[in-house]
């Protein structure tokens, strides 16, 4: 290979010339810009090098000019620059490398959570909406089992164990009321209250009931409420309901039952907020069986939020095991379940809530 330098005032003028005198196969390999330092640099203008090779060289004879540069010299500096470029091509390659891995590791990440959200098994309880919230609870878990499900579910759960039934002597009673759909098990589930707070925390109880639709309902409390030695007061309208709150003040809780009402019956709601509105004390407990339908969810708690509930009631858990409604309630209403009901005994059947217990139910042991 031969190869030359070249200095001249213009490219165009050094291009002519290494093709004249080194042949059309010649290529430039360098060229720059050199400014001569002074006024003969500046007397000269602009000049340019460059340095042009050839595979093969002219034959003997042909014109030249140029200065011939030593290849080693050459080779040596152009073995530098490859090697340069080689070890940034090293670092790039590592960086994208390491790049690489990690968006792997992301999209193997996502499809375990697509995966795991698919298999409807753990989940099939629960409501779509905290589906992601459990999963990513459960990134970090190589193929979670039921019970690692059981514990990133019970971390989003709102519950209590059960109603606070204190003395309240000398200060104004603590007043529930149960709502809810008709049938429920809203006036058993009163009994089992009143008996727990008279006979484990021995307190004085007074009751209210304004179901008067049926004759049988007013029966049916009063039969618990002769058992237990409470005084049952009957009543019709919001006036009646604060005179009978005022004429209970020496209780230490006042336990109030309500008609049932269809979720669509609005204007049967509304009677009950109307008779309600008078005693804005009153805590109002949503009472909804444990394996209503997601739909039902939707509806029961639209229709009753009119009445502000501030703590739920779960009833008849002995009587289903689907139970893909309650975290659609859960969710909407966003109030803590107080308690569980498992059966129609009086007082035995029912528990505080715990999120173990509603866990348990959202995601059992066959799911
Ligand atoms: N299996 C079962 N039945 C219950 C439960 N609670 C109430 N019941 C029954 O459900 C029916 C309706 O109960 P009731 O208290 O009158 O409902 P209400 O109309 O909401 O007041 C009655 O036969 C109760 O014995 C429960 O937890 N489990
Ligand atoms: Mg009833």
């Amino acid at each position: 290979m031969m190869i030359r330098r070249y200095r001249g005032k213009t490219l165009e003028a050094l291009r002519e010339t290494v093709v004249k005198e080194m042949g059309s196969a010649a290529v430039i390999i360098h060229n720059q810009k050199i400014n001569d330092a002074g006024l003969v640099g500046k007397l000269k203008g602009g000049q340019y090098e460059v340095i042009a090779a050839v595979e093969e060289p002219l034959k003997e004879g042909s014109a030249n000019s140029g200065t011939n540069i030593p290849t080693e010299e050459i080779l040596n500096s152009q073995k530098s620059q490859y090697m340069g470029i080689r070890r940034s091509m090293k670092m790039l390659d590592d960086k994208l490398a390491a790049l690489d891995s990690r968006f792997e590791d992301l999209v193997n990440k996502e499809k375990q959570i697509k995966t795991q959200s698919d298999s409807p098994d753990e989940l099939q309880f629960i409501h779509e909406g905290w589906h992601k919230k459990v999963l990513s609870r459960l990134r970090k878990i190589n193929n979670p089992e039921v019970e690692d499900y059981r514990k990133a579910l019970s971390e989003s759960l709102l519950t209590a164990g059960g109603i606070y039934f204190r003395p309240t002597t000398g200060t104004a009673p603590d007043i529930y009321a149960l709502a809810g759909p008709t049938g429920v098990g809203k006036t058993t589930t009163l009994a089992k209250l009143c008996a727990q707070a008279v006979l484990k925390n021995k307190l004085n109880v007074g009751l209210i009931t304004i179901d008067t639709f049926r004759v049988a309902a007013v029966d049916q409390l009063r039969e618990y409420a002769n058992l237990l030695g409470v005084e049952l007061s009957v009543v019709f309208t919001e006036k009646e309901m604060k005179k009978q709150i005022d004429a209970f003040q020496d209780k230490d809780v006042i336990l109030i039952d309500s008609q049932g009402r269809g979720p669509h019956d609005l204007e049967g709601i509304e009677a009950i907020q109307q008779v309600f509105s008078s005693v804005p004390e009153i805590n109002v407990v949503l009472t909804v069986p444990a394996g209503l339908r997601k739909q039902d969810a939707v509806s029961i708690f639209n229709s009753f939020s009119c009445l502000d509930p501030s703590c739920i009631i779960l009833t008849k858990k002995d009587e289903t095991s689907c139970y893909d409604g309650i975290s659609t309630l859960f969710e909407l209403a966003d109030i803590p379940v107080v308690y569980v009901t498992n059966g129609q005994r009086v007082p035995e059947d029912i528990k505080p809530a715990s999120s173990g217990l509603i866990t348990a139910m959202l995601i059992p042991d066959n799911g």
